[in-house]
């Protein structure tokens, strides 16, 4: 049989490989590097080889759901819209439109189709309760960036190919691949970094991969980053180590920020931290003495109870050094397509202002638009005016993201209309009324945009699918618009998705010619939209995204400028570059300086310094990642969950002495939200006081059909994270330092 072998980047996390997908006789026989791809030169992880594994698998819909006497069922496209149709109306005319919510999950970070449609499902569809994982992720760096810096994507990501001098808290490429940082083969950048004379110091209660690539690790208190932070801070005033170099003039705030840290000592902090105080004093002088150095935070210092003060304090000390925006420092990123989250949003046309709403039931105070994603569980479940009847998740399982997940799972039922776009029957799927799937990641194209924010290089790669998709099958634009229209209250017979895309298209390039110092600004938009690719569909957005970018050809204004048609003829992508000093462009403060010390930032100082002379719990429990897992969604590749259980307790030995537990044996962790029985694993990669549980598991409930992941079933450790701890200030949950109690079962 002939293989045939397509190039196509794989769109599962931010390292955005290149792939060569070989296919033979309609079956993917295997996929390998694609050592010809300008940005990722062959490198892959054991994720990406799986794609073939996500194409073939027999649980991913093909066709959608729709539930009837109770089970969901096969249906025709028809048949689905119509059901959602239906469902979603009931819920408009009984109870209004604002009783609409929303939950938009991870892969539309990803997803070439939804990701460039999730601006117009949200323009469209009018829907204004809008929950997200972000708030168990990066929403206290969106905070920081925004108060920063004016924008709450602009957000810097170490330049790791130039760096001599990495300072890594709460992160861990070996699993993750980095996050918040688009680098290719990351821990191979952490060994370059440290070939030629560099250092690399890892921060984190767990002793994990990425330090065996790294100079020094040193273990910290879970949810102490911020204090450490600040105390370096600290030592760079009072030792005289602070050099601005090209950001003199540039920031604002400089001596708030010093007299704001005067407090936070190294020996003020040492106890809470677990850290030496002249370890920290060291730390704060090598990173001063590197000429070109970068502090990079992510997951286990956003998801903890002082988020954004941790997420601000990286990039203070970013700046207080002189390496934001400098080669080898903290930079931006200079996508070559512009993403929508770059666009000028409306809402914070006069700045960010926080908590201008708050939650019916907790009286939570929105943060960046957005509740706590635990407050989706409440607002389902508590009758009342403004009561949540009716639920769209797209590309997201939030039963086993969102903190306390039991309140959720148990409120789900309660909706009078569930519609999911997903693949699969899952954990929050299977509550449905309606699923309509999407293609698989080989029947779509792919394009990265969002990512391209934080990358280390200008590139971009376009892939074509792989396999054509099963006739008759609508891609996720398509849903979604549909959905859109259908939630706006029209009625189905009256608009097609086509059309909504053509008024949107029209709509988005009259607005972008109207952005001052856009590529575009003051063209004739009907001139635009006569030169766009045809559409419909996200190819048109795509081509715009590239053409009125920063190397776009501009529709005709610069010859020789970018479109897709390049990218299309350059299948392993094109590289514009490294990262290049940009903060004049990309700052929107209103000062025009970054802000140094942010109000908000400031006043909640207090609240971190009442913690430092707190009495520690004795035992807390941090998350982890693996790479062999995505979140909650890839459990069902048998390749992946192959080889020995990966949702166990990581528990130190002198803790599991202390319990009474056993290495392989089973063991109760319980909180104030609830319990599990999960199996321990003793290992001293773990810091004393701390255990470790990898989210995205508890595959075992009833109806869900993924045949692979409900025999690795694991614990779902949602149903230990309570949730109503969030981070003050961001409204970010806290699921890493939460207090629990382990013991022998
Ligand atoms: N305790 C704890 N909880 C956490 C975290 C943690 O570290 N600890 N991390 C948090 C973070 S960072 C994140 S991002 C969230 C993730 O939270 P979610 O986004 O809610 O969860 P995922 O597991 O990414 O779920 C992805 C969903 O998309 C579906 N899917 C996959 N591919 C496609 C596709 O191409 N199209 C469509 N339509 N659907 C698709 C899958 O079936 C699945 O239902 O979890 C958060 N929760
Ligand atoms: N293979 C794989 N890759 C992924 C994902 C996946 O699930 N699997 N998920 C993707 C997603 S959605 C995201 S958001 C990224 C996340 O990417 P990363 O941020 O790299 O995520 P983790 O691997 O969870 O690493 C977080 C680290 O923080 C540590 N930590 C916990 N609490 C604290 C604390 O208080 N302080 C400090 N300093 N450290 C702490 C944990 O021990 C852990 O080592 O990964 C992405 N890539
Ligand atoms: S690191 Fe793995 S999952 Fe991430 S893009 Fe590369 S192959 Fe895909
Ligand atoms: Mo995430």
């Amino acid at each position: 049989m002939s293989e045939q072998i397509h190039i196509h980047t794989c769109p599962l996390c931010e390292a955005m490989c290149g792939l060569e997908v070989h296919v033979e006789g309609g079956r993917v026989a295997k996929i390998r590097g694609d050592a010809a791809d300008v940005w990722s030169r062959g490198f892959l992880c054991p994720k990406g080889t799986t794609l073939g594994e996500i194409h073939h698998d027999p649980d991913r819909l093909r066709a959608p759901l729709v539930r009837r006497g109770g089970e969901l069922r096969e249906a025709s496209w028809d048949e689905a819209f119509d059901a959602a149709e239906a469902k979603l109306r009931d819920v408009i005319d009984g109870h209004g439109k604002g009783t609409l919510a929303t939950y938009l999950g991870n892969p539309l970070a990803h997803n070439f189709s939804l990701g460039r449609y999730l601006g117009p499902f949200m323009a469209i569809s009018g829907i204004t309760h809008v929950y997200s994982p972000g708030t168990v992720d990066q929403w206290p760096k969106n905070l920081s960036s925004a108060l920063m810096f004016g924008d709450m994507w602009r957000i810097p990501a170490p330049d790791l190919p130039r760096t001599d001098h990495l300072i890594v808290l709460g992160a861990n490429p070996h699993a993750s691949q980095g996050s918040l940082v688009a680098a290719s083969d990351v821990l191979g950048q952490l060994d370059a970094i440290r070939a030629r004379g560099g250092k690399v110091v890892v921060i984190d209660p767990r002793r994990t991969g990425t330090v065996r690539h790294a100079d020094e690790w040193i273990p910290i208190r879970p949810g102490t980053d911020a204090a450490l932070l600040l105390a370096m801070a600290q030592v760079l005033f009072a030792e005289g180590l602070v050099r601005l170099r090209g950001l003199e003039g540039r920031v604002a705030g400089v001596e708030a920020l010093r007299d704001a840290a005067a407090r936070f000592t190294p020996e003020a902090v040492s106890p809470a931290c677990g850290i030496p105080a002249e370890r920290i004093r060291r730390l704060a002088r090598e990173l001063a003495s590197a000429e070109r150095g970068a502090v990079y935070g992510r997951i286990g210092t956003c998801n903890q109870e002082f988020g954004a003060l941790a997420s601000w304090a990286v990039d203070v000390l970013n700046v207080l050094t002189g390496n934001l925006d400098r080669e080898g420092g903290a930079m931006f990123g200079k996508p070559v397509a512009w993403s929508f989250v770059n666009l000028p949003d409306p809402q914070w046309a006069d700045g960010y202002v926080l908590g201008r709403f708050r939650s019916r039931v907790r009286g939570a105070p929105e943060v960046l638009g957005q509740f706590p994603v635990s407050c989706l569980a409440e607002e389902i479940a508590t009758p009342g005016e403004g009561q949540i009847r009716g639920l769209v998740t797209i590309a997201g399982n939030p039963a086993i993201s969102a903190p306390d997940a039991g309140r959720l799972e148990a409120a789900l039922p309660g909706l009078e209309a569930l519609v999911c776009v997903d693949n699969w029957v899952n954990e929050t799927t299977r509550h449905a009324d309606v699923i309509l799937p999407g293609l698989s990641p080989l029947e779509n194209s792919h394009f990265d945009d969002l990512i391209l924010n934080w990358a280390v290089r200008s590139v971009g790669n376009y892939s074509p699918p792989v396999f054509p998709p099963e006739p008759g099958r609508p891609e996720e634009w398509e849903i979604l618009l549909t959905l859109a229209g259908i939630c706006a209250g029209q009625r189905r017979a009256d608009f097609t998705a086509e059309q909504l895309d053509a008024l949107f298209y029209g709509g988005l390039v009259a607005g972008l010619v109207q952005i001052p110092g856009f590529p575009i600004e003051g063209r004739d938009p009907a001139e635009i939209v006569a030169a766009s690719r045809p559409g419909p569909g996200p190819l048109r957005i795509l081509d715009l995204q590239i053409r009125s970018g920063p190397f776009g050809d501009r529709f005709g204004a610069e010859p020789g400028g970018l479109t897709l048609a390049d990218f299309e003829a350059a299948p392993h992508g094109i590289d514009r570059g490294p990262m290049v000093p940009r903060l004049g462009e990309v700052l929107r403060t209103k000062s025009g300086r970054v802000e140094l010390a942010p109000a908000p930032m400031l006043a909640d100082l207090d609240r971190l310094h009442a913690r430092l002379g707190r009495a520690e719990p004795p035992l807390v429990l941090v998350s982890r990642r693996h790479v062999r897992s995505n979140n909650s969604w890839m459990h069902n590749v048998p390749s992946l969950v192959r080889g020995r259980d990966r949702c166990t307790l990581l528990v130190h030995p002198d803790d599991a002495a202390r319990l009474g537990v056993e290495d392989g044996k089973p063991a109760r962790v319980e909180s104030s939200a609830g319990a599990v029985v999960v199996p321990v694993e003793v290992s001293d990669e773990m810091m004393p006081g701390v255990v470790s549980l990898p989210h995205g598991w508890g595959h075992d409930r009833p109806g869900a059909r993924l045949g692979v992941a409900a025999r690795h079933a694991g614990v779902n450790s949602n149903l230990l994270n309570p949730g109503e701890l969030v981070d003050a200030l961001s409204g970010n949950q806290v699921v890493n330092g939460v207090p629990v109690e382990v013991s022998p079962v």
